[in-house]
């Protein structure tokens, strides 16, 4: 069966010196690379927030980065800013091979929302887009990889199996934050969802 693979934010500001440093964030691009010469698609997301995005704590006065706060759409992390549009932390690691990527997929560009998931943002209703490009090419089982394993790996993967898909996370190819516990409650909220962990 032909399986899409998912990068998920393979970007410099998650990897060592970047702004938002996920430890061993570069150790899976080699591994990531070589994935995709097995891959029927491959589909890379991007990090992609406008200047003073709301999920900066620059931008809640006297709130630190790592800290909740309480948004409209509800909770959320507060980060250092990191994958500013344009700028070289949003770029991805210069090692990705990103050629091989049959779509790029932005998210996080709107001002007032986040978005972990490839899915949906934040408030959990708003569309990416990607679900419907997937289904459109009749890719129906996804793997995903990237970073970080416990935000935007987790929420993607949650979402994909809601919506049907057929889902693996390669957690040898994933780098997680862990704030708090946040990654071994994301591992087994993947596991109960039906997602295959390899
Ligand atoms: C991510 C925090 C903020 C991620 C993105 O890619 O996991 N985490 N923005
Ligand atoms: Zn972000």
């Amino acid at each position: 069966m032909t399986r899409a693979l998912i990068v998920i934010d393979l970007q410099n500001d998650f990897c060592p010196g970047g702004a938002l440093a996920v430890t061993g964030g570069d150790e899976i691009v080699a591994g990531v690379n070589a994935q995709m010469d097995r891959a029927g698609a491959v589909i890379l997301t991007q990090d992609w927030h406008p200047a003073g995005h709301s999920s900066f704590a620059s931008q809640h006065p006297g709130r630190a980065p790592y800290e909740t706060v309480q948004m409209d759409y509800g909770a959320q992390v507060l980060w250092p800013d990191h994958c500013v549009q344009s700028s070289q932390g949003a770029a991805f690691h210069d090692g990705l091979v990103t050629d091989r990527a049959d779509l790029i997929l932005r998210k996080g560009f709107r001002a007032g929302i986040d978005s972990y998931s490839a899915f949906f943002e934040n408030d959990q209703t708003t569309p990416t887009g990607l679900e419907g490009y997937l289904r459109s090419r009749g890719l129906t089982a996804l793997d995903f990889t990237g970073l970080a394993t416990d935000f935007c790996v987790a929420w993607s993967a949650l979402d994909a199996a809601r919506l049907g898909f057929d889902v693996r996370v390669i957690l040898d190819l994933c780098r997680g934050i862990d704030l708090d516990g946040s990654m071994a409650r994301a591992l087994e909220e993947v596991r109960a969802a039906g997602v295959e962990l390899v």
